[in-house]
């Protein structure tokens, strides 16, 4: 493994003990090379941004230049110095790259926490695709401590076709912590940098039976009436689906609302390549093109089959590129996401030049529905894993609930969780069974899994880091043990993995 970090991270980790065979062999020469001069900078600090005409204070994630985020050009290895600028510790997950364990961006007891003030390295092949970067430390991800990251190929160079990145944020002038503790939350081991840190006793509750679905009714959810403005969706039989925990006071596409949306200059009959990621920490969308026709070309940086459409589910963590062409005449085009299950919505506007771009409301007429996997369903990856049996299967409940506010994996939250002990070279096969009311993105760090089955069904989905999986409905990825380490794996709702649906992929070796 090359190394990565700076001198000073180099001593402090070795200091802490109990990773010294993580590190085996610290070239010098990637000492001496922590002053080269051709690592891409970012720094994150705190910035003011102004929303529907109030100020707030945010972190953000910037190059020198103030460019939000890193894109990289194809060949290029994903070097970058990391300033920690933000008045507090953090750590900042590269969504979506695979890097060596120790260059994830996770705190855990062999990889400490980027104190502010101080400077980390990172040095590993780059992946492909359009992924983001978000701190993975307590809540700050909730306060925009996130940015895109886009690695190109010589194909996109290549493409005769503009690119336009969407980052789409929900956002509050609460602090998220308040925002926890009036859905009843804790964040538990999540402030203090997760593993090891046992959440709070009398947050949790154990049995994975008392979070069963049936069990989850109307009578509930009655019974919550706390002013969270969870969004509830009536389903037969007394079932109710949960939709969003919170009402955030904005939606945002790169920073702006639609009072004040991004206007993107395209040209009349042009190529565009939207790369839209889904920031959010507890909102899913459905972008929608409009009058505009589209093609999914890949999933969070994975190449599939184009699917053509004008409206696709995007669940948080996830990532789409979507082609279409303009047409000839020219005009604006509102490129919106409409959040799952309600009526507000955001978004930017492709323009030609000369075109009148008019307003469009941040709340549409009618109740979007609850996502689903139709778009998943039809995705098929260009680029599958190799045809080979399971070598490991394992099934995992998605439980919790409303109230008490707390989600877990299998009944336990992390801290108490069962790590899925896997061997280097094994092909596993993961099925999260949902066994809660509520949809729940999933995410794999290190690893891009293939969609293998829908509800039991075989199909030969798309290759990703983050699937979504219903109310009620299991989902199975497959993916190949190619990169030893403790792996993270959690629900990527924010608030849901503050409150503990984590648990951790740990290679044999790494327990
Ligand atoms: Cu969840």
């Amino acid at each position: 493994m090359t190394l990565v970090l700076s001198r000073r991270r180099l001593l402090s980790t070795a200091v802490a003990g109990g990773c010294a065979a993580l590190f085996p062999a610290i070239p010098r020469s990637a000492l001496a090379a922590s002053s080269s001069g051709d690592a891409a900078r970012l720094t994150v600090d705190r910035r003011t941004l102004e929303v529907n005409g109030k100020a707030a204070s945010v972190f953000g994630i910037r190059q020198p230049d103030g460019t939000h985020g890193l894109t990289l050009d194809p060949g290029r290895r994903f070097l970058v110095d990391l300033a920690n600028r933000a008045g507090e510790d953090t750590v900042i997950h590269w969504h979506g790259q695979t890097p060596p364990y120790v260059q994830d961006g996770v705190i855990d007891r062999n990889r400490p926490a980027i104190r502010s003030g101080e400077s980390v390295r990172y040095d590993f092949v780059a992946r492909t695709g359009t992924h983001w970067m978000h701190s993975h430390h307590g809540m700050q991800e909730q306060l925009l401590m996130a940015a895109p990251l886009v690695v190109r190929s010589e194909e996109d160079r290549r493409a005769d076709e503009q690119e336009v990145i969407i980052l789409l944020h929900d956002f509050t002038f609460r602090d998220p912590a308040e925002i926890l503790a009036s859905l009843g939350g804790s964040s538990g081991g999540m402030a203090h940098g997760g593993h090891g840190t046992a959440p709070a006793q009398g947050a949790m509750n154990h049995g994975a039976m008392n979070h069963g679905a049936m069990a989850h009714g109307a009578m509930d959810h009655g019974a919550m009436g706390q002013g969270s403005g969870h969004d509830m969706t009536g389903m037969s039989g007394g079932m109710v689906m949960d939709l969003n925990d919170v009402d955030y006071d904005a939606y945002l596409a790169n920073d702006r609302t639609l009072a004040d949306p991004e206007v993107v200059r395209v040209e009349r009959g042009g190529r565009v390549r939207l790369r839209v990621i889904n920031g959010a920490t507890s909102t899913a969308f459905h972008l929608d093109l409009g009058r505009l026709t589209g093609q999914v070309i890949a999933a969070d940086g994975n190449p599939v089959h184009p699917v053509a459409g004008s409206r696709f589910a995007i669940s948080m963590g996830q990532r789409l590129d979507i082609r279409l062409t303009l047409p000839g005449e020219g005009g604006a085009f509102p490129i919106l996401a409409l959040r799952e299950g309600a009526v507000q919505r955001t978004g930017l506007i492709l323009a030609t030049a000369g075109a009148t771009v008019e307003k469009v409301a941040q709340t549409g007429e009618a109740q979007t529905d609850p996502l689903d996997l139709s778009l998943e369903r039809q995705l098929v990856a260009v680029t599958p894993l190799a045809t080979r049996a399971a070598d490991l299967t394992r099934r995992m409940q998605l439980t919790g609930s409303m109230v008490p506010y707390v989600w877990s994996l299998d009944g336990l939250t992390f801290g108490e969780h069962r790590p899925l002990l896997v061997r280097h070279g094994q092909r596993v096969e993961l099925t999260f069974e949902s066994a809660s009311m509520m949809a729940h993105p999933m995410h794999l760090h290190g690893h891009h899994f293939q969609v293998v089955a829908i509800d039991g069904r075989p199909v030969a989905g798309a290759v990703r880091d983050t699937v979504l999986v219903p109310m009620m409905g299991n989902v199975t990825v497959a993916f190949d043990a190619d990169n030893p380490g403790r792996w993270p794996l959690h629900c990527h709702n924010l608030l849901h993995m503050a409150t503990g649906m984590m648990t951790e992929v740990v290679y044999e070796g790494f327990v």
